[in-house]
Order: structure tokens, then C-alpha cells, then sequence
């Protein structure tokens, strides 16, 4: 079992169901428990045009070797219409592979931790919200990176979870929530 964390990015289409939907399609793994969600943002695009994104960020607990894992998100994106017409496009569905255990791998198509990770407060703020103290393997405390992203907007939603999601999430029950995969 590894503990890893995804980055969830949206700014297509009903952004925030998606990213619910999302977080219900990745409990209903068999291969893995999500362990804590963070709160939904709503960030300015960085690097990127388009509609401000929805963003959170799920712990989870999976059997799946980190390449399995990234097959899945790719899979996962894909059902919930995610096109690449071209780089950092608008998309319906971004799910990342922010860290994988204390693995760091360097491949062409796969970099962990995620190579802009410490760069970007639409994924360090809700990774800190869900674990004040984690540590980014070759960077330290993941806390101590944010004052350097602090002039990037990101606003925290208020309820992003007065949706049925946390029960589906304990049940792993889609129908209370309508969502799960697509
Ligand atoms: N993802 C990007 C590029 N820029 N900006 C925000 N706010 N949120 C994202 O998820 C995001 C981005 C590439 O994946
Ligand atoms: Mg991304
Ligand atoms: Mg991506």
C-alpha cells in the first residue's frame, strides 16, 4: 500500500460538480481509499487562459504501482471528456500525481513529486489543508513554500461538501450523490 496525493484541476464546463463527481469516481476504485479531501479552490489560471479553475487535492491509499495509478487518471480523465487540443488548455478534468509515496521517479512522461508542485498554490494550499506537516521528498516542508506563492489568487469555497459526497465517499455509495464515474 502507498499513501499518494492527486492534484484535481477544472475550468471546463460545471467545473466544481466535476471535481465532486471526480472525487466519488476515484473512492469507487477498488484499488483505492481516500483517505481525506480538501476543501474546493477557485484559483486564477497559472500559465494557462481560460475560466478560473476549481482545484482540491485527495490523499489516498492504493495497491497500484505508480504507473498503474497514472493509467487510471489518464482513464479517468478521459470519461470525463478531457481533450488536449493543446498545452494547458482549458479541461474538463486534470487529475495529477502530486506525490507517490516518498518515490521520486524522473521519466519523460512521469516526474514526482510533481515537477511544478512547489510553484503552484492551487496545489500547495489544499495539500497543506489535508496534512499541515507533509514533507515534499527533495524540497522539506511543504508549509514553508507557501509565502512564496502568496501573491497567486486562490480563494477557499465555503461548503464545497454540502453534496451527499462525504457519505458517498464512506459508503462508496454513488447513488446518494448522482456522481462517480461517468
Ligand atoms: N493547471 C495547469 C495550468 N494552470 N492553473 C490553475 N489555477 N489550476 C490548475 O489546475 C492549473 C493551472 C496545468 O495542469
Ligand atoms: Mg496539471
Ligand atoms: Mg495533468
Amino acid at each position: 500500500m502507498t499513501v499518494a496525493y492527486l492534484g484535481l484541476g477544472a475550468n471546463l464546463g460545471d467545473a466544481r460538480q466535476t471535481l465532486k463527481d471526480a472525487v466519488v469516481c476515484l473512492a469507487q476504485q477498488h484499488t483505492i481509499a481516500v483517505l481525506a479531501k480538501s476543501s474546493f479552490y477557485r484559483t486564477a489560471p497559472i500559465d494557462a487562459g481560460g475560466d478560473d479553475y476549481f482545484n482540491c487535492v485527495v490523499k489516498l491509499e492504493t495497491t497500484l504501482p505508480v504507473r498503474h495509478l497514472l493509467a487510471l487518471c489518464h482513464r479517468i480523465e478521459h470519461q470525463f471528456g478531457r481533450e488536449r487540443p493543446f498545452r494547458n488548455a482549458p479541461r474538463t478534468l486534470d487529475l495529477d500525481i502530486l506525490l507517490y509515496g516518498d518515490h521520486c521517479i524522473d521519466e519523460p512522461d512521469l516526474i514526482v513529486p510533481h515537477p511544478r508542485l512547489t510553484e503552484r498554490a492551487f496545489a500547495l494550499v489544499p495539500l497543506v489543508e489535508i496534512d499541515a506537516a507533509i514533507v515534499i521528498p527533495q524540497h522539506g516542508r511543504a508549509d514553508a513554500l507557501l509565502a512564496a506563492v502568496a501573491s497567486q489568487r486562490i480563494e477557499k469555497m465555503k461548503s464545497p461538501c454540502q453534496c451527499p459526497i462525504l457519505g458517498a465517499l464512506a459508503g462508496k455509495n454513488t447513488e446518494s450523490s448522482g456522481g462517480g464515474c461517468r
